[in-house]
């Protein structure tokens, strides 16, 4: 049995790990770079090891460094977490190698699925829908032409080393088809070092909807439903949602059965993730697997109660996951936002920084996946995610009522977020409707960043009342519609108030 795990991550992750094993009785092993050194993961764990420059490259991707740390610890087991190393085959191999437990799949089963041309033929052998297409690279300009005809455009060219929306093109004529392949190929090999291409249909306005899965050594495999993830912002997730409002029970059963023979045909042990397209007549098409435990996990761990973290230790472990497919089911509604620290008036910069207050919302249905404290330095380094605001209701409009209650009782300042475009998600007709697709936020761009709305005239006075409040001390106003002051312009009322002694709005 494992006793003692070394996860090789840092932020929300390393701490969500760690949390299930205090809960198991497992000891947790921290490895931290030199922007880390105050991280709360560092503080959470039972032990930590310094791995490092602030680079990931230098640090947390460094192979070497994570098995010295493991060795030194006498950690039994490494937990991946997700990015880094997670999906890094040399390094599940080089675990087996070391005598280690990686928790998560086989070097060959990482490799299989990280190679989208083998993943598209192991699906196509076992039977799983997969988008119409081609399973060889594009090798010439005629094999090109000759290829895309046959599919028919519009056609998505796809790196076979990419995945996650990096090294797509998409072409529409018939005379950008060599233009299209051509720069395809130069991309992938630019940013992969391999420009093996293939060809899809492309699919118009997709969902994209994905189901959790976990597999065994004993040969065991289920789902644990989907995830709606159609709210995308440049291949980023913004929010994710289960049940997906697009889902019927009969579109569930085919494309969870249709999961699971995914997980089976590379006899999966582990946690993974099996995407799909879905288009507006129902049509499904596995689209990639993901060999990992998701950001996104825990709103199917708050529907289905499940944790997954501690299914996926008792599976490296050796044990049966502890559930069968029968005794599952969804119940109430959850949703996930995530909080960055970025700025979406400014083409969503990243804001990192001193973080002065961080005040997290609490009450029935929230769960928040963090690791920021007040007073904390946000690391330039890494990715600029604060949090994870999990909300769960007894269904969609509860969930809904309830994140925006979240949003409204968050209290982040020193550096800028993304809150109130995430309130604005929740305000758009097509979110609110549960109509929306992958085009959802490019079709509601303009409203999703407006700075300046009637609304905003409640957000003014919002400042004005802390600008009373600041000044005098005696005065509380709240805002009508619960929005609340942005912080930087909050600063800037204060500061103006400061030189002039009064207010205009
Ligand atoms: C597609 C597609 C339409 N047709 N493939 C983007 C991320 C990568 N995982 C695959 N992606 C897409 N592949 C075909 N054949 C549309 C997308 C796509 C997309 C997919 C999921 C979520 C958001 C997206 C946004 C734009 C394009």
């Amino acid at each position: 049995m494992i006793k003692k795990i070394l996860i090789a991550n840092r932020g929300e992750i390393a701490i969500r790990v760690m949390y299930t094993c205090r809960e198991m009785g497992i000891k947790s092993v921290a490895v931290f770079s030199e922007a880390d050194r105050n991280s709360q993961h560092v503080r959470l764990a039972d032990e930590a090891y310094f791995i490092g420059p602030a680079a990931s490259a230098e640090s947390y991707l460094v192979i070497d460094k994570i098995i010295d740390a493991a060795k030194k610890s006498g950690a039994d087991a490494i937990h991946p977490g997700y990015g880094f190393l997670s999906e890094n085959a040399e390094f599940s191999d080089r675990c087996k190698t070391e005598g280690i437990t990686f928790i998560g799949p086989t070097s060959e089963v990482i490799s299989v699925m990280g190679d989208k041309i083998s993943a598209r033929k192991k699906m196509i052998a076992a039977g799983v829908e997969v988008v119409p297409g081609t399973k060889e690279n594009l090798e010439s300009d005629e094999d090109a032409l000759r290829v895309v005809k046959e599919v028919g455009l519009p056609v998505m060219i796809k790196a076979s080393a990419g995945g996650g929306g990096k090294g797509m093109r998409l072409v529409r004529k018939e005379e950008d088809i060599i233009s299209g392949v051509r720069a395809a190929k130069s991309e992938a090999l630019a940013g992969f070092g391999d420009d093996t291409v293939y060809v899809e249909k492309f699919v118009e306005n997709p969902h994209h909807i994905e189901f959790q899965v976990l597999g065994d050594s004993h040969g065991n495999a289920i789902h644990l439903f989907e995830r709606e993830c159609s709210v995308q912002r440049r291949h980023q997730k913004v929010i994710e949602e289960t049940p997906s409002p697009l889902m019927t029970p009969e579109l569930r059963a085919k494309m969870g059965k249709q999961a699971v023979m995914a997980a089976q045909a590379v006899d999966y042990v582990g946690a993974g993730t099996v995407e799909f397209l879905v288009d507006d007549d129902l049509n499904y098409y596995f689209l990639e697997m993901n060999t990992r435990l998701q950001v996104e996990h825990p709103i199917t761990e708050q529907v289905t109660r499940v944790d997954l973290v501690r299914q996926q230790i008792q599976i490296a472990g050796g044990m049966a996951i502890e559930y069968k497919q029968e005794e599952l089911y969804q119940q109430g509604h959850s949703i996930e936002a995530r909080i960055y620290a970025e700025d979406p008036c400014t083409n969503f910069m990243p804001s990192p920084g001193l973080v002065k207050n961080h005040t997290a919302p609490q009450g029935p249905g929230v769960r928040v996946d963090g690791y920021v404290y007040s007073n904390y330095e946000i690391p330039i380094h890494y990715d600029p995610m604060i949090s994870k605001l999990i909300i769960t209701g007894k269904n969609r409009e509860q969930a809904i009522a309830r994140m925006k209650r979240a949003l409204y009782s968050y209290k982040i300042s020193g550096v800028r977020t993304n809150i109130r475009f995430l309130n604005r998600i929740l305000e758009t007709d097509s979110f609110v409707s549960g109509n929306y697709n992958t085009q959802f936020i490019d079709e509601n761009i303009d409203f999703l960043i407006q700075k300046e709305t009637p609304a905003d005239s409640h957000d003014k006075l919002a400042i004005a009342a802390s600008f009373i409040h600041y000044m005098k001390n005696n005065v509380v106003v709240k805002a009508e519609n619960g929005n609340d002051a942005d912080c930087e312009e909050t600063s800037k009322w204060k500061a103006f108030g400061k030189r002039q002694s009064s207010l205009r709005l």
